[in-house]
């Protein structure tokens, strides 16, 4: 079964029935023979493929079943040497979709392995994406024992022969990709994968007054509850203020509420214990960040001294955003939590500049809930290869109010 998706990055962020399927980026400079390479996995002509080069302008998402894998998304992209002010473009859009794949195939024909070949990998590095290298066209030229080294060596992965033309070792290159797509390709994208099942009842909460802009719902509250309906949960918003005789009228028990995190003390009290409890912050903490590490990190703020340096990471540059409210009152709250003398120094993500990231103690991301897990980690890698303890705004602000251990207990394995 074959079908072509209209290609949008939104849509490749938001769960679906297929959201566990593995999304595989096809790559390599122009006219090399990404698009065939897409209709020789999809045994059908589902890519547009033509001998000019520069045939496919953006990337575009195709869905197909392969032998014993089953199905997968596999997306094509434009060539990674296209050139000019629309070239760069294109290039750039095909970087994008890094933030979403499972696993990457960087077609290379010619024994051409230089500067954009050389450049996409340490991308996947960056990004963690495991990858092989396929040397297409080899019915033309196959490949060198010098390029062959150069790649395998160099990388550890495979440098396998195929031509789209012949075809001849397909079913050989589909096991090379059964073997090396990772297992957590399969997992589900869901936001509160592993904690719901159908039918589920979930109870979302807002403060007595909402305090989002023109009366709209948070974005975490909108993604969340999306995700609740995309998996069939019964879900129920009510503000925090009927959330007592709402929850004694309701049969069965929720299986979770979700509450913002300044209303969840004063909820805490009036409800069961053992009644699942969590914030908006933790859901998406949990979803787009490096939660593991933030579980272990976020208690570190309390050892914290006087003259430590606190790393807070921007992840926006729009002027208007909430962020820069987060970080006021991150500073403030690290200030009255530790009752320490603390220097805050902000970096932008997106400009990078020269820092030396060993003065710090601590760090902290904000506003990262546009990015994804994949850029978050990348993001943090640096700090956390050099053991500096790393969180996110979400995580701290429940663990400077107290309801840290109850408000990630129900994501922790009983
Ligand atoms: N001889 C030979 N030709 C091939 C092979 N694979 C693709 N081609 C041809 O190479 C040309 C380009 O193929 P495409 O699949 O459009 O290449 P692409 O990488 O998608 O190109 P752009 O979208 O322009 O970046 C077409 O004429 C294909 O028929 C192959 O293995 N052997
Ligand atoms: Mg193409």
């Amino acid at each position: 079964m074959t079908e072509q998706l209209t290609f949008s990055f939104d849509a490749l962020k938001q769960p679906s029935n297929k959201d566990c399927l593995p999304c595989i980026g096809i790559f390599g400079r122009k006219n090399c023979g990404k698009s065939s390479f897409i209709n020789a996995l999809a045994k059908s002509e589902i890519a547009e493929v033509a001998k000019s080069a520069g045939t496919t302008k953006e990337p575009s998402k195709y869905y197909t079943e392969l032998e014993n894998i089953g199905g997968v998304f596999l997306i094509d992209t434009s060539g990674i040497d296209d050139y000019g002010d629309a070239g760069e473009k294109r290039v750039l859009n095909s970087m994008e979709i890094l933030n979403n794949i499972d696993f990457a195939v960087l077609m290379i024909t010619g024994n051409l392995f230089a500067e954009p070949e050389k450049k996409l990998v340490s991308k996947f590095q960056d990004f963690s994406i495991p990858f092989v290298v396929v040397n297409n066209k080899s019915d033309l030229q196959e490949v060198s024992s010098i390029t062959r080294s150069q790649v395998e060596l160099a990388y550890q992965t495979k440098l396998v022969e195929f031509s789209c033309l012949i075809r001849s070792n397909l079913a050989e290159l589909v096991y090379i990709l059964q073997n090396l797509i990772p297992t957590s390709a399969y997992e589900s994208k869901s936001i509160l994968k592993n904690l719901i099942k159908k039918n589920d009842l979930i109870v979302l909460t807002s403060p007595e007054r909402i305090n989002a802009p023109d009366g709209q719902l948070t974005i975490s509250q909108v993604e969340i509850t999306r995700d609740l309906l995309e998996n069939d949960c019964l879900t129920l918003f009510v503000k925090q203020d009927k959330l007592p005789e709402t929850l004694e009228q309701l049969q069965p028990k929720p299986k979770l509420v979700i509450l913002p995190t300044s209303t969840f003390s004063i909820s805490e009290k009036v409800l069961p214990a053992d009644m699942q409890l969590t914030t908006y912050g933790i859901v998406m903490a949990r979803h787009k960040g490096d939660f593991e590490r933030y579980i272990i990190d976020t208690p570190k703020i309390s050892k914290l001294e006087d003259g430590n340096h606190i790393l807070i990471l921007q992840t926006s540059v729009d002027n208007t955003s909430n962020e820069f409210k987060e970080q006021d009152l991150l500073k403030d709250l690290l200030i009255k939590f530790t009752g320490k003398k603390l220097e805050f120094h902000v970096l932008n993500v997106f400009e990078k500049p020269f820092i030396n990231l060993r003065q710090f103690q601590f760090a902290l991301i904000c506003g990262s809930f546009l990015l994804t897990k994949k850029q978050v980690t990348s993001i943090l890698k640096p700090l956390t290869e050099l053991n500096i303890p790393v969180s996110s705004f979400d995580m701290v602000n429940a663990y400077s109010h107290g309801i840290f251990e109850r408000a990630i207990s129900p994501f922790q394995a009983k």
